[in-house]
């Protein structure tokens, strides 16, 4: 049946096209001008078909432009999020804050001597905080040093670190390789030296119980609080990080080990109007606290000081 009507569809198309000829050479239509007529026009197809390329490449050359824009911003920022690639994108598409995390926020909150059952209250809020001279007991105080942790480094065989976030803020370094490869008068940032400020997570199992030697958890935070598998070192001069937001899962602390450093917190644009920004000064032995996922931040390191800190997430 199938067949029956396959054949009569094609008598009747060659039927009609055999009329259609027959009709056009009545009108006095040459062969070649029916050919011309029936084939598609070469030039209109290659004029098609080079916009369809010039389209395609042109897509192609954005697309690739738009990911290498996003790691050389990513690369000159140096700034820290979950996915490194996607810097940009979580900024553009984050939620937008209601602002009653800073509303009335002018300082942070300050503590001495806080216990864990006085930080209770406080341990999972958006409010900056300073715990003066909480960690001063820390042996990581006076063990922690540029060269403690390339010893580490270059003791451990096959250190794995290829895997865990490398970040040159402003310095010219591309891993902590170069770090640890500098001059000791570059070390030392002495005169006509380039100064330098990094910071770098820890996630090899054998570098943090290492690093785990010289300090406790925290002794303020929760004792349900979870930790993380790494842990972050930040060392240097001068300029510290620039301003970014982190896109993180939980809250952080951070131990300044050594020198002072300059926080300053911005609210996020959304909220300028109602809140505002604020500037405190760390010194050797305080916990830090900002929630870094809302709070803008940066750091400086005042009087030519050279600055260590530890830092970790909890939550
Ligand atoms: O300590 C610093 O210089 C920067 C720290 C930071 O960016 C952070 O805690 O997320
Ligand atoms: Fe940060």
């Amino acid at each position: 049946m199938a067949h029956d009507v396959c054949s009569i569809t094609r008598s009747i198309t060659k039927e009609s096209l055999i009329e259609a000829h027959v009709k056009y050479h009545k009108l006095g239509l040459t062969e070649e001008e029916l050919q011309n007529a029936a084939l598609p026009n070469k030039a209109a197809l290659m004029r098609s078909t080079t916009l369809r390329v010039l389209l395609y490449c042109g897509s192609l050359t954005l697309l690739i432009s738009l990911l290498i824009g996003y790691d050389v911003l990513n690369v000159l920022l140096g700034i820290r999020c979950i996915v490194p690639h996607n810097y940009f994108t979580w900024e553009a598409t984050r939620a937008l804050s209601d602002c009653t995390f800073c509303s009335n926020v002018t300082q942070p909150i300050e503590f001495n001597n806080v216990t864990r059952e006085m930080f209770e209250a406080y341990a999972y809020s958006s409010q900056p905080i300073v715990v003066r001279r909480a960690f001063l007991h820390w042996p990581a105080m006076k063990r922690f040093s540029w060269q403690f942790f390339k010893e580490l480094y270059t003791g451990i065989e096959k250190s794995d670190d290829s895997e865990c976030q490398f970040l040159h803020f402003k310095s010219d370094f591309i891993s902590i390789r170069d770090v640890f490869a500098m001059s000791s008068a570059r070390v030392s940032n002495l005169p006509g030296e380039k100064s330098w400020y990094v910071g770098w997570g820890n996630c090899d199992p054998l570098i943090l119980e290492e690093m785990r030697r010289h300090y406790p958890k925290p002794h303020f935070l929760p004792e349900d609080a979870e930790i993380p598998s790494q842990e972050y070192v930040f060392m240097g001069y001068e300029d510290g990080a620039t301003m970014h937001l982190d896109f993180i899962n939980r809250l952080m602390w951070q131990a300044q080990l050594q020198g002072s450093k300059v926080w300053t917190l911005k609210p996020p644009p959304e909220c300028q109007s109602r809140c505002q920004a604020l500037q405190f000064l760390v010194h050797p032995g305080d916990a830090v606290l900002v929630d870094t996922r809302v709070w803008y931040h940066a750091t400086t390191i005042p009087n030519g000081q050279f600055s260590l800190s530890i830092q970790s997430e909890y939550g």
